[in-house]
C-alpha cells in the first residue's frame, strides 16, 4: 500500500455547507435581477443537485422543470450571463461571512499543514467560489496552502465523472493510490471512486440518503474534541473525531 501522500477537498457540502444557503440563493438572486419569475425552493434545489455546474443546472432546470421558458436565440450567452450573475451574488454571500465551515474542517487542514501533508482542492465550483470560501473562513493567504485548485471548467466532464480528480493527481505528481479524498455526495464519490481514490464522506441534508456504498468512511460531520462524530458506515478505529491519524489508517486499511 503506498504511503498516504495528499489530502483531496471536495468544496461544496464537504467543506461548508454552502447549497441550500448559498448556492440555491445566489441563484434566485440572479434570476430575479434578470427579470425571471423562476424560485428554486429547497425541495426542487434538492432535485436540480443532481446535475453538478451552475450552468449545467439551470439548463437542467429549464429542461426538466419549466419547459414552458422560451429559450432566447443566444441561449449559451444568456445562461453564462445569468450564471455570472449568480456567481457575483455567492461571492458576495461569502464574503459577508454567511457561510461556515463545517465542523473539524479548519483543525483538519490546520492539522495537515503542520504535518506537511500535502493538500489540493477538487472541485466542480467556479473558482472564484473557492477564492472566496476560503479567504473568508480561513484567512486571506489560505488558498496558497492547497497547492493545486482543481475547479469549474478546467476538465469539460464535471463529476460524476473522475476527470477532475485526474486532473488534479497529475498536476501533483502522484497516483491515486498515494491520496485520499473527502466527498459528501453521491456525484461526489462517484467521481473519486471512478478515480480509483478512497473516499471519506461526511454526509449533508441534501445527501443523507445516497448511496455510499464505495466509501472507506461514513460520517455525519468530521468531529471535534468533545463534538464526536456519528459513524454510518466503515471502520472509524475507535477514534470520536477526524484528525489525520485516522485518515492515515483508513487509508492504509
Ligand atoms: C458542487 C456543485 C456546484 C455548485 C455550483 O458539486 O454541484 O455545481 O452547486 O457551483 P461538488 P457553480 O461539491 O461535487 O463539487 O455554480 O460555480 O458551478
Ligand atoms: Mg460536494
Amino acid at each position: 500500500m503506498a504511503n498516504l501522500q495528499a489530502l483531496l477537498f471536495d468544496v461544496d457540502g464537504t467543506l461548508a455547507d454552502t447549497e441550500k444557503d448559498g448556492h440555491r440563493v445566489a441563484f434566485n438572486l440572479a434570476f430575479e435581477k434578470a427579470g425571471l419569475d423562476w424560485n428554486w425552493d429547497e425541495a426542487l434545489y434538492g432535485e436540480l443537485l443532481a446535475v453538478t455546474g451552475g450552468k449545467e443546472r439551470i439548463r437542467f432546470y429549464l429542461d426538466q422543470f419549466n419547459t414552458e421558458f422560451v429559450k432566447p436565440d443566444n441561449f449559451d450567452a444568456f445562461v453564462k450571463g445569468l450564471h455570472e450573475s449568480k456567481t457575483d451574488f455567492y461571492t458576495q454571500l461569502l464574503a459577508d461571512g454567511l457561510i461556515p465551515l463545517r465542523p473539524g474542517v479548519e483543525r483538519l487542514i490546520n492539522e495537515a499543514r503542520e504535518q506537511g501533508m500535502r493538500m489540493a482542492v477538487v472541485t466542480t465550483t467556479t473558482p472564484a467560489n473557492v477564492t472566496a470560501l476560503l479567504e473568508s473562513t480561513l484567512g486571506p493567504d489560505s488558498e496558497s496552502w492547497f497547492e493545486v485548485i482543481a475547479a469549474g471548467d478546467i476538465v469539460p466532464a464535471k463529476k460524476p465523472a473522475p476527470d477532475i480528480y485526474h486532473w488534479a493527481l497529475e498536476q501533483m505528481g502522484l497516483t491515486a493510490a498515494e491520496a485520499i479524498a473527502f466527498e459528501d455526495s453521491s456525484n461526489g464519490i462517484l467521481s473519486s471512486s471512478a478515480a480509483d481514490v478512497k473516499t471519506i464522506i461526511t454526509i449533508n441534508d441534501y445527501t443523507a440518503e445516497d448511496d455510499f456504498s464505495a466509501a472507506h468512511l461514513v460520517l455525519d460531520h468530521m468531529g471535534e474534541p468533545g463534538q464526536a462524530f456519528n459513524v454510518l458506515a466503515g471502520n472509524h478505529h475507535g477514534h470520536d473525531y477526524l484528525d489525520l491519524e485516522l485518515v492515515k489508517k483508513v487509508h492504509a486499511n
